[in-house]
């Protein structure tokens, strides 16, 4: 053997570091996991308790208003990826409070945002000049751009769920924000305009879309419950998602948002859900009921309020103990425009 193949690693190291400083790199170092066989990112499954992250939020509400904080929300972070702001790869998790009085000043930005009620009835968020009445289990969104503010004029707090596509926004290197410099932006409309032109499958004929959001921004959850509830009685329950809607724009049929998609699914009493993966990873909120959710080989025990997270591409089912109603988002909406999305049905 010459001496020039005998120290093949010691050689190659020497190459690495003489390449290193013209900032270039071997791939075959890490193709396995540049091009994985399949997902294996680093976000894991994780459950937030409400009722133990409930007194720190509160407690943030006697350390800054929500005026100095601009928001005062706890980030629900991913416990693979700590220090990122992320609860998946792509998309971000907050839990914003707003106490009796406060106001939560306007701005803009490109991330888009939607916010699921948890506690407290009677704050509002309003979008594009008009507002919307938060109440347990409404969906609220804030599109790309467009103007938004939160206020409370109610003598309880109210808790909502921020989902965001800030780490995707992030990654793509493309985001802007804007302060409007006032509390409130002024309302245009009375509340309930944009459900009247837009979500009672009417549209006024001049009717041009802005942006690739729902022009329908509240979607109460009187509304879903009762869909879930009707639905329930006169079809066959999924076998891996129960009974389950998805929010869409009423103008097109495609999801609320163009980088998050949302779904509301019932799990009657005593469901066990077949095995199911797909690529999304996906965030569930529970509005009503218990159970627990197996994710690969843990589970995770849910109430009224908890949040937990499923990654990409790891099997899992839901066990309802008691008609149970979970939100969820994902950025399903991005990886099926991409051509990426897969999903596996699981016969067990
Ligand atoms: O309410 O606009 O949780 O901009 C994070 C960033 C909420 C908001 C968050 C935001 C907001």
């Amino acid at each position: 053997m010459s001496s020039s193949t005998s120290n093949v690693p010691g050689q190659r190291e020497d190459f690495y570091a003489r390449i290193d400083a013209y900032n270039a790199a071997p791939l075959w170092e890490v193709l396995d996991d540049l091009v994985p066989a399949q997902p294996r990112g680093r976000c894991i499954a994780a459950l937030w308790r409400y009722a133990q992250l409930r007194p720190f939020l509160l407690e943030s509400g006697a350390l800054i208003s929500a005026r100095e904080a601009q928001r005062r929300v706890l980030v629900l972070e991913n416990p693979g990826c700590r220090g990122e702001a992320r609860i998946t790869s792509s998309l971000y998790a907050g839990l914003q409070l707003l106490l009796p009085g406060e106001v939560a000043p306007s701005h803009r930005h490109s991330q888009s945002a939607l916010r699921f009620v948890l506690e407290g009835s009677g704050a509002f968020t309003a979008v594009d000049g008009e507002r919307a009445t938060m109440h347990p289990g409404d969906m609220i969104l804030t599109p790309s751009w467009t103007w938004h503010d939160h206020g409370s004029e109610v003598d309880e707090p109210v808790i909502w769920l921020d989902g965001l596509d800030i780490p995707l926004v992030q990654f793509l290197d493309c985001g802007f924000c804007e302060q409007l410099g006032e509390d409130a932006q002024s309302l245009t409309r009375p509340e309930g305009d944009a459900y009247a032109r837009y979500g009672s499958n009417l549209l006024p004929v001049n009717y041009q879309a802005r942006g690739l959001h729902s022009p329908v921004f509240s979607y109460p959850y009187a509304r879903s419950r009762e869909v879930l509830e009707t639905l329930s009685r006169t079809d066959a329950i999924d076998p891996h998602h129960g009974v389950c809607v998805k929010y869409i724009n009423p103008t097109t049929g495609a999801s609320v948002l163009p980088t998050i998609s949302c779904d509301i699914r019932l799990l009657p009493g005593g469901l066990h859900t077949r095995s199911y993966r797909a690529t999304d990873a996906r965030v569930f909120a529970v509005v009503e009921g218990h159970g627990r959710t197996r994710i690969g080989e843990q589970s995770f025990e849910w109430g009224p309020r908890d949040i937990f997270v499923v990654p990409s591409w790891v099997p899992h089912r839901h066990e309802a103990d008691s008609d149970a109603v979970l939100f969820s988002y994902s950025d399903k909406v991005v990886q099926e425009k991409l051509g990426l999305w897969r999903e596996h049905c699981g016969t067990d």
